[in-house]
C-alpha cells in the first residue's frame, strides 16, 4: 500500500522527534497487520445489567475481605466463555495458506490492559473452568503485572478471544480491532442508565454497551448477532451459566 508521506513539520512550528518504545512499535505493527488482513465488521448490543450490578455490589464487601476487587469484567469473561462454547465458530483461527480452519478445544481469553507503557494483553487460561472470584482475582493480578512490566511472554500467549473494556473510563461504543489470528474481540463501554420500554411505560435500567468486532472470513453477520444476543441474555440473567 502507498505509504503516508511526511511533510517537514518544522515549517509549521516547533517539533521534537523521539524513538518509539519497543512496545509501541510492536503494537503498531500488529494493529496494522490485523487491520489490513482482517475484513472487520462490528456488531453492537446493549445488555441490561441492572440486576447483575445489584448482585455485584452486594458482593463487594466479601471481595474486599479476600483482597479482590469485583468489577463487571469477571462476569463478562464468564459469559464470553459460555458463548464461545455454544458458538465454536468464534473459537477458531484461519490458516488461509492451507485453506483450513483451526478449531480450538480450550477457552483462553485475553484482556486488554492499558498501561503507562502502552497496550498489553495478558491471557486468562481455561476461563470456562473458573469461577467469578478466581477470574476477578486473576484479572486483577494480570493487570497489575502488566502495569509493573512483570508479565512473562507465556502469560501473553494462547488467547482464543479478547475482551477490551473501556467501561471504567467512558464512551458509548467503539469498534475494536480483532487481535488476529483470533477471529473476534468484544469491546465493552461504560454502562449508563437509560429509559427502557417495559410494555406499559419506560423504566430506568442500567445498560451495558457491547461492541463485537469479528473477522468476516470466519464469522457471518447472523452468527455475530446470535453471539451478542446470547451475551445479552447471559448478562441479564446469569442463572443459565449455572446449568
Ligand atoms: N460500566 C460501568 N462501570 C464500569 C464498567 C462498565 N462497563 N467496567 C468497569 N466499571 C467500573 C468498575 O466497576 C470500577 O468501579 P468501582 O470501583 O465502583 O467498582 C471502575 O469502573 C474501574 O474499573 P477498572 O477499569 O479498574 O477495572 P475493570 O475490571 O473494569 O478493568 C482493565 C480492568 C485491566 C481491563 C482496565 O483497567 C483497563 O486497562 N482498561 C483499558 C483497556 C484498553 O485500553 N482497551 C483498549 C484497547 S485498544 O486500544
Amino acid at each position: 500500500i502507498p505509504g503516508v508521506k511526511l511533510p517537514d513539520f518544522s515549517q509549521f512550528g516547533e517539533v521534537k522527534r523521539r524513538a518509539m518504545s519497543r512496545m509501541h512499535s510492536l503494537t503498531a505493527d500488529s494493529m496494522q497487520r490485523s487491520w489490513l488482513n482482517v475484513p472487520h465488521v462490528t456488531q453492537f448490543e446493549d445488555a441490561d445489567i441492572t440486576d447483575l450490578e445489584a448482585f455485584r455490589k452486594s458482593q463487594k464487601a466479601a471481595g474486599e475481605k479476600q483482597g479482590i476487587k469485583i468489577t463487571p469484567l469477571p462476569f463478562i469473561l464468564k459469559a464470553c466463555a459460555y458463548a464461545l462454547r455454544e458458538q465454536p465458530v468464534f473459537n477458531v483461527s484461519l490458516d488461509m495458506d492451507k485453506r483450513e480452519v483451526i478449531e480450538k478445544h480450550y477457552i483462553h481469553i485475553g484482556i486488554a490492559v492499558d498501561t503507562p507503557n502502552g497496550l498489553v494483553v495478558p491471557v486468562i487460561r481455561d476461563v470456562d473452568k473458573k469461577g467469578i472470584w478466581e477470574l476477578a482475582s486473576e484479572a486483577q493480578d494480570l493487570a497489575a503485572k502488566a502495569r509493573d512490566k512483570k508479565l512473562k511472554p507465556a502469560e501473553m500467549q494462547g488467547a482464543c478471544f479478547t475482551i477490551t473494556s473501556l467501561g471504567g473510563i467512558g464512551g458509548t461504543a467503539f469498534t475494536p480491532i480483532v487481535n488476529s489470528p483470533e477471529v473476534a474481540i468484544l469491546g465493552v463501554s461504560k454502562a449508563s442508565m437509560k429509559p427502557v420500554w417495559e410494555g406499559d411505560g419506560f423504566v430506568p435500567r442500567l445498560m451495558l454497551p457491547l461492541s463485537l468486532s469479528y473477522d468476516h472470513r470466519a464469522i457471518n453477520g447472523a452468527e455475530a448477532a446470535r453471539f451478542t444476543t446470547l451475551l445479552k441474555r447471559l448478562l441479564e440473567d446469569m442463572r443459565e451459566l449455572m446449568m
